[in-house]
C-alpha cells in the first residue's frame, strides 16, 4: 500500500457528513468526488495534502485510534461507547447535537423494577450509567430502532439518542433520565499529533477559526 504523507481524515458517513463538509470547505478541503454517489472509500480533496476516508459513524474512532487516519470526526455518543483510548479530542464541532437518555413508556417507574431490561447499542455507556447508581441491569444489544424494544417487551427501557423527541412520542415513549449532551467532536491520533505536529495543529487552528471567527 502506498504511503500518504499528508493528513488523512476519517469522516463519519450518514447524518454527520453533510454538516462536516461546510466546516472543511473554508480550509480549501473539498472532496473531488460526490460523496453521495461515489463508491470510492478513499476520497482525494482539492488539497493535495489532505484525503478523506468515508467510514461508518461507529467506526471513526477505530480508524483514528489505530492511526489509519490521523484525525477524524465522531459523535460524542460513539466516543463514550468506544472509550477513547489513544485519542485526543481537541475540538467540539458543535454539529449533530442531541441528548443521550434513558427512555421508556410514559411514567415508567425506574426504581420500581428489581432487575431492569435495557435495550441499546450503547451497552458500555448503559452499563456504566446504571452501575454508577449501584444497579445491575440486563443489557440487550441492538443495532438500531431501539424504540421498538419496549413496545414488544424485549426490554423495559432503552438507552438512545433523542433530538426533537418525535420518534419517542410517536411510539408512546418519553425520556426518563438525561445521561449526556451529545455533539460531534474532532478527534486526533496521539502519535500522529507528534509526527505530523505542524500540519495537524494548523488544521485544528484553522477549524477553530471557522467555528468561532
Ligand atoms: O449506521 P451506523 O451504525 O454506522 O451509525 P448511525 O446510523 O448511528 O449513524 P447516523 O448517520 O444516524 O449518525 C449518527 C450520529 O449522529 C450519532 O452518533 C450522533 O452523534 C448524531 N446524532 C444526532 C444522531 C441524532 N442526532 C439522532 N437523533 N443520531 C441518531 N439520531 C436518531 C436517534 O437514535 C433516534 O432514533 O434519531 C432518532 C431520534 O430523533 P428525534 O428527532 O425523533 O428525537
Ligand atoms: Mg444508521
Amino acid at each position: 500500500m502506498a504511503t500518504f504523507e499528508g493528513i488523512t481524515i476519517a469522516l463519519s458517513k450518514g447524518r454527520i457528513l453533510k454538516d462536516t463538509l461546510p466546516l472543511l470547505a473554508p480550509l480549501g478541503i473539498e472532496p473531488t468526488e460526490n460523496l453521495d454517489t461515489t463508491r470510492k472509500l478513499i476520497i482525494p480533496t482539492t488539497r493535495a495534502d489532505v484525503r478523506l476516508l468515508a467510514v461508518r459513524a461507529t467506526d471513526a474512532p477505530t480508524y483514528v485510534q489505530h492511526g489509519a487516519a490521523d484525525i477524524g470526526v465522531a459523535g460524542k455518543d460513539v466516543l463514550m461507547e468506544h472509550g477513547g483510548e489513544g485519542l485526543y479530542e481537541p475540538l467540539d464541532l458543535g454539529i449533530a447535537k442531541c441528548q443521550l437518555v434513558v427512555a421508556g413508556p410514559k411514567d415508567f417507574d425506574l426504581s420500581g423494577r428489581q432487575r431492569l431490561k435495557v435495550a441499546t447499542k450503547y451497552v458500555n455507556v448503559a452499563r456504566r450509567h446504571f452501575a454508577a447508581e449501584g444497579r445491575h441491569v440486563d443489557l440487550i444489544k441492538l443495532y438500531g430502532s431501539m424504540e421498538l424494544a419496549p413496545l414488544v417487551d424485549l426490554a423495559d427501557v432503552i438507552v438512545d439518542l433523542v433530538d426533537t423527541g418525535n420518534t419517542l412520542r410517536a411510539n408512546d415513549l418519553e425520556p426518563l433520565v438525561h445521561i449526556a449532551d451529545i455533539s460531534t467532536r474532532l478527534i486526533a491520533n496521539r502519535a500522529a499529533l507528534k509526527t505530523k505536529h505542524t500540519a495537524i495543529t494548523a488544521l485544528i487552528n484553522d477549524l477553530k477559526e471557522v467555528l468561532a471567527p
